[in-house]
């Protein structure tokens, strides 16, 4: 069998389960993880290698995770969607992936219809099920596939990897045949320190509660790499001075936290010693600028 290939964005809701999706497909993190809604803020590529097994060919997906689809307010978030609706165009597949523990609601509504727009395969993944009894999976199976016709509607945790075998055929099934768009080592398209940067900004958001993960962003200012040492120093920012002093904390103590979990974190993945130095700065109102969140864009930045 011919080898395939093609190009799958991962669409959904804040906190439906993307980001997990994303890494686990790939095996590696790539993408940060949090319970709090909104945490993903740029379209970040995964690269999926499928071997062959019987009736599957082999091939590779590329995927494409997002931000959650919500009302945009801020500057900040108008990127946000703007990164949806790039992910969007001329995809090959879509995977829509719902909390299948949450009632659907107008934002799952609104989420469809953007979907049902752009046309093509759509898979409706029904995510968190080791959270759901199995007894009420089949009335959302039924309610859904009243909505739309879908390729299919496959059940699957993110989490415990329940289903994503079946998800790996499926997808195959409905790629055509197409070149390795990417060598067989890569994971991601993400700059190592744009990912240094996110895992920053994964512990920030971890951390801390209310406005202040959604006021605070991570740059990279310095990054330098020698054999067995990088040396990265990176500014948190953050909106007003209070959050300054949280992210802080008594005695700098929540920015140690923050920046040693960072540390560990980035070692394993460079597979080198960090040297990690964080600095806190304020910025009011930064996510009502759309210049300073544009210059956020690793992609604006390469
Ligand atoms: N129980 C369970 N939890 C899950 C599953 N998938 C994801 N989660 C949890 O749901 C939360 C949100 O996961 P993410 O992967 O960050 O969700 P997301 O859709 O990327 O969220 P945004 O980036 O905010 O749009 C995290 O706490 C995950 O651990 C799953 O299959 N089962
Ligand atoms: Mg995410």
């Amino acid at each position: 069998m011919a080898f395939r290939s093609g190009f799958v964005s991962i669409i959904g809701r804040p906190n439906a389960g993307k980001s997990t999706l994303l890494n686990k497909l790939v095996g590696e993190k790539v993408a940060i993880v949090t319970p709090k809604p909104q945490t993903t803020r740029n379209r970040i590529l995964g690269i999926v290698n499928v071997p062959a097994r019987k009736g599957r060919p082999a091939g590779q997906i590329v995927l494409i995770d997002t931000p959650g689809v919500h009302k945009p307010d801020s500057s900040l978030n108008k990127k946000m969607m703007r990164e949806v609706h790039a992910a969007l165009e001329g995809r090959d597949a879509i995977l829509l992936i719902v909390d299948a523990t949450q009632k659907f609601g107008p934002g799952d509504r609104f989420t469809l219809d953007l979907v049902k727009r752009v046309g093509g395969p759509v898979f409706l993944l029904l995510n968190k099920i080791d959270r759901l009894e199995k007894a009420r999976l089949l009335p959302i199976i039924a309610e859904y596939s009243q909505l739309h016709d879908f390729c299919e509607i496959i059940p699957i945790s993110a989490l415990t990897s329940d289903g994503l075998e079946l998800l790996l055929d499926r997808v195959m099934a409905v790629l055509p045949e197409g070149p390795r768009y990417f060598p067989k080592d890569q994971i991601t398209d993400q700059p190592e320190r744009f990912l240094a940067a996110e895992i920053v900004r994964e512990k920030v958001l971890l951390e801390t509660a209310q406005e202040v993960p959604y006021a605070s962003t991570v740059v990279v200012e310095r990054w330098e790499e020698s054999p067995r040492l990088t040396s990265v120093a990176a500014v948190v920012y953050c909106e007003r001075e209070g959050q300054k002093g949280i992210i802080i904390g008594r005695r700098g103590e929540m920015l140690k936290k923050i920046g040693t979990a960072a540390r560990h974190e980035i070692e394993r993945i460079l597979g080198t010693r960090v040297f990690l130095e964080l600095f806190v700065k304020v910025r009011p109102g930064w996510r009502e600028s759309r210049e300073f969140v544009e210059e956020l864009d690793w992609r604006k930045q390469v």
